[in-house]
């Protein structure tokens, strides 16, 4: 299939409501109902495990830079070797929305990509994702579809929210890599717990750290956050998580940081943040790709993968 960015962009802007509910209706149909084998995909609850095989891109936050976007398809040129290699994976951390212009646009074409590439794509929660009793703040998308889609907002509005609960809360790449927005959840017990947080929330909060949590190395367990949800978690627990589901690196996004990444608990946690610009005014924005195959012990060791720009 030759895709065409510059045409799916162009759809992304150009968006009516109407046109923009069929997109969420019809990657809604697709994403809430996958399970099972999909492709390498395989998937329980909204967790996905992969093989370790192929080639992967992992984008962190993108917050409405569509131009980020963009410059990563085109530097990345994921696109045509997703179109080639059927075992080529694209995996987006989450935090689609809000903060900048384009979250609309991001939103489009995020969810066209998983229609055009349904068994490669995998579209992940942030905590810009949530469910109702955990939204971020500010929460910039209402406003903008108010601006963008007129009085018809509501009703697409309620309708991405829906779509939120069909993002996959985790990725685990078997003996490589644990894959999620935020944080650890302290004391898990088995890949149920991750793959049916968003069940269990709020009563436990799994789903919580999950998708608010940042890792600190002063912290000795946990602590309370900043930020007013999730919380702190110190590398006792990221040593305990990753060892549990035998894995070497947790790889997420969530944190702004002046790089594009930065490597915490001497190296058990890669941050990837992939949008430049206010509010956060990091000098780079960076993503991962990485091929699977390949065993890394550290997140030092990834490195040479990772591309600033
Ligand atoms: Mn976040």
């Amino acid at each position: 299939m030759q895709l065409d960015l510059t045409q799916i962009v162009k759809e992304a802007l150009e968006s009516k409501s109407a046109a923009f509910v069929n997109l969420v209706e019809d990657a809604m149909r697709l994403l809430c109902k996958e399970t099972g084998k999909v492709g390498n995909l395989d998937i329980l609850g909204r967790l996905v495990k992969l093989k370790p095989q192929g080639e992967a891109l992992i984008i962190g936050d993108l917050h409405g830079d569509l131009g980020s976007l963009i410059d990563i398809f085109k530097m990345s040129n994921l696109l045509q070797k997703m179109s080639k290699n059927t075992d080529a994976i694209l995996i987006f951390l989450g935090d689609y929305g809000d903060r900048g212009e384009y979250s609309k646009e991001i939103y489009y074409t995020v969810l066209k990509l998983k229609l055009l590439f349904p068994k490669q794509v995998i579209l992940m929660r942030g905590n810009h994702e949530g469910p109702e009793d955990l939204t971020a703040s500010p929460h910039d998308l209402p406003v903008e579809f108010e601006v963008k889609f007129g009085e018809k907002w509501t009703n697409v509005y309620a309708k991405i929210r829906e779509l939120f609960a069909c993002l996959y809360n985790a990725v685990l790449v078997e003996e490589r890599y644990l894959i999620i927005h935020g944080g650890l959840p302290p004391r898990t017990r088995g890949i149920e717990d991750l793959a049916f947080a968003h069940v269990t929330h709020p009563k436990q909060r799994v789903l919580e750290d999950m998708l608010w949590s940042d890792p600190d190395d002063t912290v000795k367990e946990v602590c309370a956050s900043p930020r007013g949800a999730g919380r702190l978690f110190g590398e006792k627990v990221t040593n305990e998580v990753l060892r549990r589901f035998n894995v070497k690196i947790l790889i997420r996004g969530h944190e702004p940081s002046k790089e594009g990444f930065k490597i915490d608990h001497h190296g058990k946690i890669l941050t990837l943040f992939s949008r430049k610009g206010p509010p956060y005014f990091n000098t780079f924005g960076a993503y991962l790709n990485v091929e699977l195959s390949r065993k890394f012990e550290n997140a030092e060791q990834l490195i040479p993968f990772i591309h600033k720009f």
